[in-house]
């Protein structure tokens, strides 16, 4: 990775942390008035526990990108209201995630997951208050036409509901214990994981007033960086450490669940790393220059090692 783009993704990284630090807090002191605010206080801290425990931040990234590649000039207060709002859900998600009913993990971005630190049920409402967290920050989001913060709200909802997050993560917990063909476990990431990925490009090109064409050329771009974030997911657990990735190495044999390495092997599954990235590049070649960013996240995605 060049100097200049380590730089760049630190910027973003720091960037989202702080709308993130800014927007739980305000929320927390809208509340603090209130004669019984001691009683929530431990909602609060596991909400901020959760969303501040050193992510990568690459939803909110995706974000910041996706609108440099069309009007590197739109509302840079807007943009942190997305970003923090894709990585709100994001969170959300990662604390449910863990939980007994799910996959039941201790570790978190190499700390105790939110229920182990609190208990299960604030764990549960601390998960739901950043999901509505999330669209009210689009809700809100300043200096965009309200027709743009409808679509930035239906396009949230669209990729971590039911046809989108949830139902990959319902997919997922039905395959336990079975073995999907290739096609069905593609499905299955393209909604759990991808979603998501897509959402936040297309939510940083309607930030900055991409048409039609510029959406799909972002989200097809989105389509192979999603998977490809996957791939390098599967492959990370093999290959990387726990102390590395935050999480316990291993998970997905010890869990039996089907995997790219287990169905094409490590190396047939860098192969298909390496194929992704190229036709994620051809993706965004529309966008020119502009798009130097898209092209180097790309490169990260299938690089980094946690
Ligand atoms: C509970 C509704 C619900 C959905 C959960 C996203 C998800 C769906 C589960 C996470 C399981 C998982 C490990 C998926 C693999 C890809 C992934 C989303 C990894 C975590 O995202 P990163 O690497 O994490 O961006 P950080 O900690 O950097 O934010």
């Amino acid at each position: 990775m060049n100097q200049a783009f380590a730089e760049y993704l630190a910027a973003c990284r720091q960037r989202a942390d702080l709308a993130l630090d800014r927007f739980s807090k305000q929320i927390h002191s809208e509340y603090s008035g209130h004669k019984d605010d001691s009683l929530s206080r431990r909602l609060y801290e596991a909400m901020r526990y959760s969303l501040l425990n050193g992510g990568k931040r690459v939803r909110p990234t995706l974000v910041y990108a996706s609108a440099e590649a069309l009007d590197p000039g739109c509302s840079e207060l807007a943009l942190d209201h997305i970003a923090a709002s894709v990585e709100c859900l994001h969170s959300y998600s990662l604390v449910h995630d863990d939980l007994p009913a799910m996959d039941d993990d201790d570790l978190r971005r190499g700390q105790p997951t939110c229920h182990r630190a609190y208990d299960e049920a604030t764990a549960i409402l601390a998960g739901d208050a950043l999901h509505t967290l999330a669209f009210e920050l689009l809700a809100d989001c300043p200096g965009l036409e309200s027709s743009q913060r409808i679509s930035l709200v239906k396009a949230l909802a669209a990729a971590s509901g039911a046809r989108g997050m949830v139902g990959g993560q319902f997919i997922d917990l039905s395959l336990e214990h079975h073995q999907p063909a290739i096609e069905l476990l593609q499905t299955m990431h393209s909604l759990k994981t991808g979603a998501l990925i897509r959402a936040a490009l297309r939510m940083g090109g309607i930030a900055a007033n991409a048409n039609g064409e510029q959406l799909q050329a972002l989200d097809r771009y989105g389509n192979f960086i999603g998977l490809a974030f996957q791939v390098k997911d599967d492959l990370l657990d093999i290959e990387g450490s726990t102390e590395v990735l935050g999480k316990q190495q291993g998970s997905d044999i010890n869990n039996s669940k089907m995997t790219y390495p287990g169905l094409l092997g490590q190396g047939g599954s860098r192969d298909l790393l390496e194929q992704l990235l190229q036709e994620a590049l051809m993706a965004v070649a529309v966008f020119g220059d502009k798009a130097e960013r898209l092209r180097q996240l790309g490169g990260y995605i299938i690089s980094r090692n946690y």
